[in-house]
C-alpha cells in the first residue's frame, strides 16, 4: 500500500510555511549577493576611474580634479607654467605653488643682476622639499613652506627640484 505523502496532516500544514521560508531565504540571499556585488563593483570601479581620467604616469590631485605628475611613480613632469618675477627696489619676488604636486609656474623668468626671493607654498608627499642643487639649497616646505633667496644671477638656465629630483623647474635668467 502506497502512503500518500500530500494526505499526511503534518506535511500538508507544514508545506506552504517551508515554502515561505525558502522564498525569504532566496530573497534575503539576492540580497546579499547584490549588494556585495554592488560595494565590489563601486570599489573596483574607482581605481580604473582616476586611471583613465589622466594620462599614464599622472594622478588626480587637488580638490578640483586636476591631473598632476605621479612624481615618485614617473618623474613625470606637471604641466609647464611660465612665471615672472617681478622686481621691486632691488630685489626681485615671485610665489610657486607647490600643492598640486608640481611647480606652478615651473619656469620662472628672472632678471639677471638682481637678488631674488622666491616664496613656495606649503607642500607635503612629493613636495615636501624644495632644492636648488647648484646653490646648495634644500628647504622643508612641509610646515607653511620657505623663502628661498637667491644672489644675483647670470643670465643662463638654473634647474631646481623637488628633494627627490622627481619633478623639476627651471629658472630662466635673462
Ligand atoms: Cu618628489
Amino acid at each position: 500500500m502506497n502512503i500518500d505523502k500530500t494526505n499526511d496532516p503534518v506535511t500538508e500544514e507544514a508545506a506552504p510555511r517551508r515554502g515561505l521560508r525558502r522564498v525569504a531565504f532566496v530573497i534575503v540571499a539576492a540580497a546579499i549577493l547584490v549588494s556585495f556585488l554592488a560595494a565590489y563593483g563601486f570599489a573596483a570601479s574607482r581605481p580604473s576611474d582616476a586611471a583613465s581620467a589622466c594620462d599614464e604616469g599622472f594622478v588626480v590631485a587637488g580638490a578640483d580634479g586636476e591631473c598632476a605628475s605621479g612624481c615618485c611613480s614617473s618623474g613625470e613632469a606637471g604641466p609647464l607654467i611660465s612665471g615672472e618675477a617681478s622686481v621691486s627696489g632691488d630685489v626681485q619676488r615671485v610665489s610657486v605653488d607647490v600643492s598640486k604636486g608640481y611647480f606652478d609656474p615651473g619656469e620662472i623668468v628672472l632678471t639677471a643682476g638682481v637678488p631674488t626671493e622666491i616664496t613656495f607654498s606649503e607642500g607635503r608627499g612629493c613636495m615636501a622639499e624644495v632644492m636648488f642643487e647648484q646653490f646648495g639649497i634644500l628647504e622643508d616646505l612641509t610646515s607653511g613652506g620657505a623663502v628661498i633667496t637667491l644672489p644675483a644671477l647670470d643670465p643662463g638656465t638654473y634647474e631646481f627640484s623637488c628633494g627627490m629630483r622627481m619633478v623639476f623647474g627651471t629658472l630662466v635668467v635673462r
